[in-house]
């Protein structure tokens, strides 16, 4: 039986959201940890722009992280009917603020020296600007929505944590972004980001193969 394969790299927090996907729906599929400074040939022939994650199904390949999700929601019956249609679409603008804004910004913070004449604490604000904002719409139970994660959890959580990261200290003394820091530290605790944080070792061309979920 041939799996998908999942070309990944630990750390990445777009490919983080797609294994959880992957794992919530139990999909197992064949891993393949990359290193993004050595990306294999046959990851960059499926998709040459050379981003993961990667998932490489019989008849497609879907090379961006939230069509991966969705593509997982199609298979599994994952999310549905725990949160209004108002509370989806609104998933779905604060996806596309993460992934562009915050991502941007993120970047310019905790990258600074990559970027020339980045202004450290301008980003730090910009993102904390968006925090404040999910702060506002954060429940008063264990995820974002209430007691079930769905799939905005899923999709921002990994872009802050790398924000804490940057200055953690910092980050935890912040005190209007309360329930943001209780998400986080959740999120952080739970078994399904351990279980997708675990340490594979690089895939090369005739590695034995690893599945994922196992
Ligand atoms: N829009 C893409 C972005 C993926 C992305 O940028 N991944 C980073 C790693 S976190 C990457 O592969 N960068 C390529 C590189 O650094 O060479 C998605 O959502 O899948």
């Amino acid at each position: 039986m041939n799996y998908p394969v999942l070309y990944s790299f630990k750390r990445c927090p777009y490919a983080m959201r797609a294994r959880m996907a992957l794992k919530l729906a139990n999909i197992k599929c064949e891993l393949r940890e990359v290193r993004l400074n050595n990306k294999p040939n046959h990851m960059l022939e499926v998709s040459p722009k050379g981003t993961v994650p990667i998932l490489i199904l019989k008849d497609n390949v879907i090379d961006e992280s939230i069509e991966i999700i969705n593509w997982v929601l199609t298979k599994a019956d994952l999310f549905k009917n725990d949160i209004s249609q108002d509370q989806m679409d609104l998933s779905e603008e604060i996806i596309l603020i993460f992934d562009n804004k915050f991502k941007y910004h993120l970047d310019r913070y905790k990258y600074s020296t990559r970027y020339e004449d980045a202004d450290i604490e301008f980003h730090q604000n910009k993102c904390l600007n968006i925090l404040h904002d999910l702060e506002k719409i954060i429940s008063n139970g264990y995820w974002i929505f209430g007691d079930k994660l769905n799939k905005l959890d899923i999709s921002i959580l990994p872009f802050i944590r790398q924000y804490r990261i940057a200055n953690p200290e910092w980050f935890d003394s912040q005190r209007e972004i309360c329930k943001v820091q209780k998400i986080l530290r959740n999120f952080l605790d739970s078994k399904l980001f351990i279980e997708i944080m675990q340490e594979y070792d690089v895939w090369e061309e005739g590695s034995d193969p690893t599945y994922f979920p196992i």
